[in-house]
């Protein structure tokens, strides 16, 4: 069985955290070798990036200067991380990837797709997930469950507006690519939404 490039992408609350655990249990049990991560993050200096575009902070930040941060986080985590493990056969599964690019940046701050497909293609030439799972649900609940949290980043201090955009690009992509999305209610109770998961992961491993 080939190495998967698995990613794991939704707004805010959506439950990418406790579904990623979900997912690392699924893999164990069948014996197959992963490698878990994160964007922006995943080296050392990847995750000084993080917090540094993370950081709520008075000065306005420019869109493509976070566009740039996004992208030199993500050189670093490829060239160290993902295509190292990609190569040794180990299955990645990493929590956002470029989709979120395109998403957050592209459509919540409203860059659009030209200047990220640029970056996009200069930091990981042919290199795509081979399995998006999307979770989505409706911006308000997200908010609702990641309210639970102290102390918004730079990015939960957005206004509902912007995740909704977030949302719809998400939605976008996804109906662009259904061969490479899988789109999961996460709306629905946990129970329902690893049985989702379950189902997508053995039709993508199971048949390989
Ligand atoms: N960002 C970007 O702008 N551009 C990029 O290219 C990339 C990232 C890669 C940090 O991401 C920020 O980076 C992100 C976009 C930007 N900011 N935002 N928004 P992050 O992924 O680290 O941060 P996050 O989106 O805030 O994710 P999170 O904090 O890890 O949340 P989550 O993983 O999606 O949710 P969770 O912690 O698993 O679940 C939230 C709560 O809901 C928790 O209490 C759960 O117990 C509960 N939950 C989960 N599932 C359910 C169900 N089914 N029912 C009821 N309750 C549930």
């Amino acid at each position: 069985m080939s190495a998967k490039f698995i990613t794991v992408e939704g707004i805010e609350g959506v439950g990418k955290t406790t579904n990623i655990a979900f997912i690392q249990r699924w893999l164990s049990g069948r014996g197959i070798r992963y490698l878990c991560t994160r964007e922006p993050g995943g080296t050392k200096l990847a995750e000084e990036l993080r917090g540094l575009l993370l950081k709520p902070r008075d000065e306005q930040v420019d869109d493509v200067a976070e566009l740039l941060m996004i992208f030199a986080a993500r050189a670093q985590h490829l060239s160290n991380v993902i295509e190292p493990a990609l190569r040794q056969g180990t299955t990645v599964i990493c929590d956002r990837f470029t989709d979120a690019t395109y998403a957050y940046q592209g459509g919540g701050r409203d860059l659009g797709t030209g200047k990220v497909a640029v970056l996009e293609q200069m930091v990981q030439g042919d290199r795509r997930p081979d399995l998006v799972l999307l979770l989505d649900l409706p911006v308000e609940t997200g908010l609702s469950r990641a309210k639970k949290r102290s102390d918004p980043d730079r990015f939960e201090r957005e206004q509902l507006e912007f995740f909704n955009r977030v949302r719809h690009t998400y939605l976008d992509r996804a109906g662009q690519m259904p061969d490479r999305y899988a789109i999961i209610d996460a709306s629905l109770p946990l129970a329902d939404v690893q049985a989702q998961l379950a189902d997508v992961l053995s039709e993508h491993f199971d048949n390989d």
